[in-house]
């Protein structure tokens, strides 16, 4: 369980609700804004359906960190599609204070070390607010089976446990501490994607390129066969004989 008196000294949401279960953060918050509240944060001990990109489940069992929270369209001084992007960079930095070796960031919005799943993110928009869903495997001690070969967590690599409290200070600061565009476009130009080869998945369509860049809006910009494509969603693959 996490430490209200600790969340409510360092954040400044109106609402919190520390959650023993719940079947998604983010189903939670967006229940919440449709009876009118606002200015919320949920966290949960474990998810019975948590939820990733296009209809994905996202493996929640305790131990790992599962919140959401909601932000004021009126408050995001940059292009709203770099809203998951700024997240990203919350976890990372969060991550990089633990000292955590080989992180790496996949676009849009996955960490990563090195080939293996540390957190997801999930923004979903209301009509006033967008509602940023994060998972991190923090104090997972045992991989599920059906994550072995994908996903990684804190506790694996740093054999001892974090507070999830901190987590959750450490990584709301971060994200709101990304000001503008141009920080975020920095970011992505330096997130080590670009010139990588990869494999690119949008629906039914798969595409294989070289990262030329990032669109000011964020979307990426792959060099194919045909010329320049970019898309705005879709999953990357590494190609790992291309580096
Ligand atoms: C994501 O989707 O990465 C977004 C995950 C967002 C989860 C948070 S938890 C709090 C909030 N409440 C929710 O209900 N959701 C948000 P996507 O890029 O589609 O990745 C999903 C894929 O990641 C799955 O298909 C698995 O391959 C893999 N996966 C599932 N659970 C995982 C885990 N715990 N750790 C690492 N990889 C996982």
């Amino acid at each position: 369980m996490l430490d209200a008196v600790k969340l409510k000294k360092y954040l400044e949401f109106e609402n919190y609700a520390l959650l023993d279960s719940v079947d998604s953060t983010n189903d939670y918050v967006s229940a919440r804004i449709a009876e009118g509240k606002n200015s919320l944060l949920a966290v949960a001990d474990s998810q019975s359906n948590g939820k990733g990109r296009f209809s994905r489940k996202w493996i929640s069992e305790k131990g790992g960190l599962y919140f959401s929270f909601t932000r004021d369209l009126s408050s995001i001084g940059y292009p709203l599609q770099l809203y998951p992007i700024a997240c990203s960079i919350g976890v990372l930095k969060y991550l990089e204070s633990l000292s955590i070796p080989l992180l790496r960031y996949k676009w849009p919005n996955d960490i990563l070390v090195k080939d293996r799943k540390i957190s997801g993110i999930l923004c979903e928009l209301t009509d006033k607010a967008v509602i940023a869903g994060i998972g991190v495997n923090i104090n997972i001690k045992n991989i599920p089976n059906e994550l072995s070969y994908i996903a990684t967590s804190v506790y694996f690599i740093k054999r001892r446990e974090y507070s999830l409290t901190d987590a959750v200070v450490s990584i709301v600061k971060g994200i709101g501490s990304v000001e503008n565009a141009e920080q975020i476009l920095n970011f992505l130009d330096n997130s080590g994607m670009k010139g990588r080869r990869i494999v690119f998945q949008a629906q039914e369509n798969q595409v294989e390129g070289i990262v030329h860049g990032f669109k000011e809006n964020g979307e990426i910009i792959l060099k194919t066969d045909k010329g320049h494509e970019s898309f705005i969603a879709g999953d990357v693959s590494f190609v790992r004989d291309a580096v």
